[in-house]
């Protein structure tokens, strides 16, 4: 085996975004794409010789190619041990879990989580240091710095590796080994759960779940959990082969995405629990027979009963919510007199915080819910904690969920993306609300006014690192909320996200519409931000 030393230059854009650098395919097959990139992330690694490395993806289309040259590039810098799921896959909680199991020095993991696949579709490259949490900020910035200099990369000329066959390889002095990428990550949840319990209810308890893994990374995973290891009805995973193209669908665990699961729990029987997970397995979304329950209340509500299940029966130490996430976690943490922080959008910021045993438990309005056994968000986590407190409180999720409202009142939440807007709009929207923010208190519309308006920053009480410019808060009377910020996971135009949340404590208003519950405060939204105005759209693309 020979290092060959290839001349590169640097590539525009080769900048991390929210969770890693996302692009369309045809632009990461592009010569050198890849490759300067890997390197860039050695370099900011700084000296590789010897350390250990995780490698794995979601199974998307050129998930294989690019392990492969992954593999040889990594024994060009110098590693001395590589960790590759069979068949190239990992979820990313499973890769978080590995890396911190075999102390390696950091991971790589390919995926573009919730955007869809196939050659016209999206490929993603993130990189998770030795916590097995995503790359700082600092860290995605030096890769970027890197990426701004590189003059060659180094990759050998060694053969492939049987990606299929488990097994350890000798190549030069470096082992690279094909493990499989379930076993550790399920060893994992048994150990944080009562599997005997939820084996009970799911075995004699007449209790029926319907898992959609949406032809990405979890099916594996769910199959060998759900089916296997818990005994639920075979067939209880649908959609559970990972396809390159996620079957031509869109790996987005959400009411308009995970369409086959909607139509089985609006069907004549519906599963008495419904669970789906998007593209690389770190994403979840949770269905009562009757009712969607937002991300943000399931964070409140595994809060409020994480002293139910054993990997949390001693307390939490904190928890923690992104700032557009509802505040409805915010009460369970006063409640049980915890911390709870407020961090930019994406989980690298709570990395730190779990680090220093500030909080055990965190999530995100965007259907990730995580905890301290790993350091991703994990979507077959946050379902097996609903199955064990469904089996241990002995009541069905929809009324967890009522009673969690009876007790903390309601956080009213909706999410509306506008995809694909012209970047130029969206700038300006933005950089207009953002130059009128001092003068908005005050300022009402549609019967809203603006208690408070500013621009989100952020200070990790860890380290000191300030991150500014995270999105628009405009503040209202009674609680309510707007926000508005751009996402950093697009890869084409600009996507703006608009966050509107309210509290309501009057047990009788608990069971209202959603849309309906928020409609004028989003009125006031649009009259404020002039988001019709700027962007000459009608409405959202997406509602969650
Ligand atoms: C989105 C979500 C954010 C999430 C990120 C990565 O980012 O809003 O909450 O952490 O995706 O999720 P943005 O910048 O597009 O809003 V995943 O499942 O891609 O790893
Ligand atoms: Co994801």
């Amino acid at each position: 085996m020979s290092v060959m030393k290839v001349s590169s230059q640097p590539i525009r854009g080769q900048k991390p975004g929210t969770s890693g650098l996302r692009k369309k395919v045809q632009e990461f097959i592009g010569e050198h794409y890849l490759e300067n990139f890997v390197q860039s992330i050695f370099n900011a690694m700084g000296e590789c010789g010897g350390r250990v490395l995780v490698i794995g993806g979601d199974g998307r289309y050129h998930n294989r190619e690019a392990v492969q040259v992954i593999v040889r590039m990594a024994l060009a810098n110098g590693f001395r041990r590589l960790l590759i799921g069979q068949g190239g896959l990992l979820s990313t909680p499973a890769a978080s879990c590995l890396i911190r199991k075999y102390g390696a020095d950091g991971g790589i993991i390919l995926s573009a989580s919730h955007n869809p696949g196939g050659p016209d579709g999206d490929f993603g490259i993130k990189f998770n240091g030795a916590n097995g949490g995503p790359a700082s900020e600092a860290v995605s910035a030096a890769i970027c710095q890197a990426s701004v200099v590189i003059d060659h990369y180094l990759i050998t000329d060694s053969p492939d590796i049987n990606l299929d066959s488990p097994g350890e390889h000798t190549v030069g002095d470096a082992t690279v080994e094909i493990i499989d990428p379930v076993a550790d990550y399920a060893e994992l949840m048994e150990s944080l759960f009562d599997f005997p319990k939820i084996e009970h209810l799911l075995q004699q308890g007449g209790f029926t779940l319907c898992f959609d893994a949406m032809h990405a990374v979890t099916g594996p995973y769910a199959v060998e959990i759900l089916e296997r290891r818990l005994g639920a009805q075979p067939g209880t995973v649908i959609n559970g082969v990972p396809l390159e193209d996620f079957g031509g669908g869109h790996p987005d665990p959400n009411l308009v995405h995970a369409t086959e699961l909607v139509r089985r729990m609006r069907g004549d029987k519906p599963p008495d629990f419904g669970a789906a997970s998007d593209g690389d397995g770190d994403r979840n979304m949770v269905l009562g027979s009757s009712l969607f329950i937002n991300p943000c209340d399931s964070l409140a509500v595994l809060t409020a009963n994480a002293h139910r299940v054993p990997g949390y029966r001693n307390g939490l130490a904190g928890v923690a919510r992104s700032m557009p996430t509802s505040p409805a976690v915010d009460r369970v943490a006063a409640a049980l007199d915890i911390p709870c922080y407020e961090t930019p959008t994406g989980w690298k910021f709570f990395g730190n915080l779990m680090d220093a045993d500030k909080i055990t438990l965190c999530g995100e309005e965007s259907f990730g819910t995580g905890s301290s056994h790993v350091r991703e968000k994990d979507g077959l986590w946050a379902v097996l904690f609903w199955l064990n407190l469904v089996a241990e409180l002995n009541q069905s999720a929809d009324t967890i969920v009522r009673e969690h409202w009876q007790r903390f009142g309601r956080d009213y939440f909706t999410r509306h993306d506008y995809e694909e807007v012209p970047a130029q709009q969206a700038e300006a929207l933005m950089d207009e609300l953002r130059q009128q923010l001092p003068s908005l208190p005050g300022r009402s519309s549609h019967g809203h006014t603006i208690v408070a308006a500013d621009d989100f920053s952020y200070t990790d009480p860890v380290d000191g690192s300030v991150s500014h410019s995270q999105g628009l808060r405009l503040q209202f009377g009674n609680g309510e909320r707007i926000v508005l910020r751009l996402s950093g996971t697009g890869t084409s135009g600009a996507t703006l996200r608009l966050y509107a949340n309210s509290h309501e404590p009057d047990p009788d208003m608990l069971g209202i519409d959603t849309g309906k519950a928020l409609a004028s405060l989003l009125a006031a939204a649009d009259t404020i931000a002039g988001i019709s105005r700027h962007l000459g759209r009608d409405g959202p693309d997406v509602i969650t």
